[in-house]
């Protein structure tokens, strides 16, 4: 079943994520085949890609598929993981990556919107942030998705209490770019797809290139580095993240011990 549809019209790529009966939650075989439409539309030399779910939807992206989450010892946000290569390839793709969101968007869906280039939403749309929520020890990589984005305090609120930001104050913060009826969205979206596209791909891509590398994040030093990941280690080989997995599939809250 195609779990993503992918078509290039006039320059522009779009992805739309088609797996609605879950949510577009991100199993490994929708972003396997996702990461495959994007290489297929940097072959084609597609000038902005637009990253949708199918119009009108309630959910944008449940998030990863909880059921693919290893139950403990492994990291769930390790380097190689498809759902990493997917954000490495949105934020490396040589082209500009817009984000049409309409409602809302969980976990690592959040993680992949703000990977996008240009965010535009509907008033439908929600960012959830849920990892302490499941007891997932987020990754550097991802934590510094959000702050290169939003300010360090907005960060912090959003993953400490996993409450949902709704599109107002997205909109505010700076995670959309901008807040858009569900009439207009679409032409909006492809209006500015198509100005973009009008301009020199080669600047724009320089351009998207140098900002990456711009806000990268500082250099760490690797004592510093090999510690997050120890830490980020006691978590998810704890009592508590097997608790948080376990406590989501049987559909009740979390009883976290802190150990
Ligand atoms: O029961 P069926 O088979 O129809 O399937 C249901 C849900 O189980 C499924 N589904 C998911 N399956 C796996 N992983 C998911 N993340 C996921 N989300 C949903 O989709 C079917 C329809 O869902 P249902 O009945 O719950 O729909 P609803 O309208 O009542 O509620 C919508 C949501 C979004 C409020 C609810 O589905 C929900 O709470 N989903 C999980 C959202 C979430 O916590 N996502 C974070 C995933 S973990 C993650 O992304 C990271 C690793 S982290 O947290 O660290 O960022």
């Amino acid at each position: 079943m195609a779990l993503v549809v992918s078509k290039l019209e006039k320059s522009i790529g779009t992805i739309t994520l088609n797996h609605h009966e879950k949510l577009n939650c991100l199993n490994r075989e929708l972003i396997t085949q996702t990461i495959q439409a994007l290489h297929e539309f940097e072959r084609a030399k597609a000038k902005a890609v637009v990253l949708r779910a199918m119009p009108g939807a309630k959910v944008w992206c449940a998030g990863h598929d909880v059921n693919e989450l290893p139950l403990a010892g492994d990291d769930p946000l390790g380097y190689t993981i498809p759902f990493e290569q997917l954000l490495r390839q949105v934020i490396a793709f040589p082209a500009p990556v817009i984000a049409l969101i309409e409602g809302g968007v969980w976990g690592g869906g959040c993680d992949l919107a703000l990977s996008c280039d240009i965010l535009i939403g509907t008033n439908t749309v929600s960012f959830t942030m849920t990892p302490a929520k499941l007891g997932i020890p987020y990754n550097a990589s991802g934590l510094n998705h959000f702050i290169r984005v939003m300010g360090l305090h907005k960060v912090k609120e959003m993953l400490f209490t996993a409450q949902p930001v709704p599109a107002e104050d997205a909109l505010r913060v700076g995670i959309l770019n901008h807040l858009v009826s569900r009439d207009e969205v679409d032409t909006f979206t492809y209006e500015l797809a198509s100005r973009i596209c009008r301009n020199s791909p080669l600047a724009v891509q320089v351009i998207k290139a140098q900002l990456r590398f711009l806000t990268q994040g500082h250099l760490m030093p690797v004592e510093a580095f090999e510690e997050i990941e120890a830490t980020r280690r006691r978590v998810y080989q704890s009592a508590d993240y097997r608790e948080g997995i376990t406590a989501f599939k049987e559909k009740r809250a979390p009883e976290f011990k802190g150990q």
